[in-house]
């Protein structure tokens, strides 16, 4: 029997542990949704979205990536989104630098691993970045959907892009102590363009594609945020609200050198938005 779920995926029967069997569909016209609540007791929360990390390149910037892990680690309201290109992934048949990974593929893989275990409660979504793709593209081997097996986080994976719904904190007595809702949109992004104009672009248009309340963008490796407003129709009420919207692009992990310098790149700043959301009344803001 072949059931189509609110997840996003096919429930096809079951194996002989008894155990549902789920088939996530590849590719479809259904988005991936993420359904998110977390605790009524968080007055605001602070989400650090991470991209760009690459590791196995020897620029990859190794101590700055564990400054972050403990952050999150430490810090209770704190959570992260991995947003692709976590590992650098140069293979035979990639472009890249084969000869001169600081570490293998699987070792990026078990890298990988090993750093977001311990906050592995603390990751919202995870989506595939070109790079992790190439392992897809050439030998079919999704090593972020096993990087979210191996963590027991599956749920929160996106093989393209995630909408996340996520919930917390209390609205209060006027608002019958409902929780805060929020609605981000996150893809690693891809293709080209080096200048700063062609990246905000990029950024925006996110915003053609879903409805939501922060859009979060990687690949370009500038740090970069903005604002902007969006009628927002409501047709039950048959009204119209006027709402901000948020666009955050990160930054990569990766001191200048290499392929950028050689490919005459700006260097690019390693810090990175971070995200905050109140938990009694629906704002949001980016810090830089
Ligand atoms: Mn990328």
């Amino acid at each position: 029997m072949v059931k189509h779920s609110a997840h996003n995926r096919l429930t096809i029967g079951s194996n002989p542990v008894g155990s549902t069997i789920y088939y996530y569909i590849l590719k479809g016209d259904l988005m991936k949704t993420i359904k998110i609540d977390l605790s009524k007791k968080l007055n605001s929360l602070e989400i650090i979205p991470l991209a760009d990390l690459h590791i196995g390149d020897p620029l990859c910037d190794m101590a700055l990536i564990q400054e972050k892990i403990e952050y999150i680690k430490n810090n209770e309201n704190v959570y992260c989104l991995l947003n692709g290109d976590l590992m650098n992934n140069s293979t035979k048949n990639s472009v890249g630098d084969v000869y001169g990974e600081k570490l293998t593929p699987m070792e990026q893989l078990a890298k990988v691993c090993v750093l977001f275990e311990p906050i592995k409660e603390k990751i919202l979504a995870v989506t595939n970045g070109n790079h992790e793709f190439r392992s897809y593209k050439w030998d079919g081997v999704d090593l972020m959907k096993l990087f979210c097996l191996q963590l027991g986080i599956e749920d929160k994976y996106a093989n393209e892009s995630a909408l996340i719904f996520l919930r917390f904190g209390d609205q209060g007595t006027h608002n019958r102590h409902l929780p805060v809702p929020y609605v981000l949109f996150v893809t690693h992004g891809s293709g080209g363009g080096r200048k700063e104009g062609a990246k905000a672009i990029r950024l925006a248009d996110m915003a053609n594609i879903v409805d939501a309340d922060i859009y979060i963008h990687s690949h370009t490796h500038l740090p970069m945020i903005m604002k902007q407003s969006f009628y927002r129709v409501d047709t039950r009420s048959s009204s119209v609200l006027q709402v901000p919207k948020l666009f955050i692009n990160t930054a990569a992990m990766l001191n200048y050198g290499g392929y950028g310098e050689a490919a005459e790149f700006k260097p690019t700043s390693k810090e990175t938005p971070h995200l905050f959301l109140d938990g009694k009344a629906k704002q949001f803001k980016a810090k830089l």
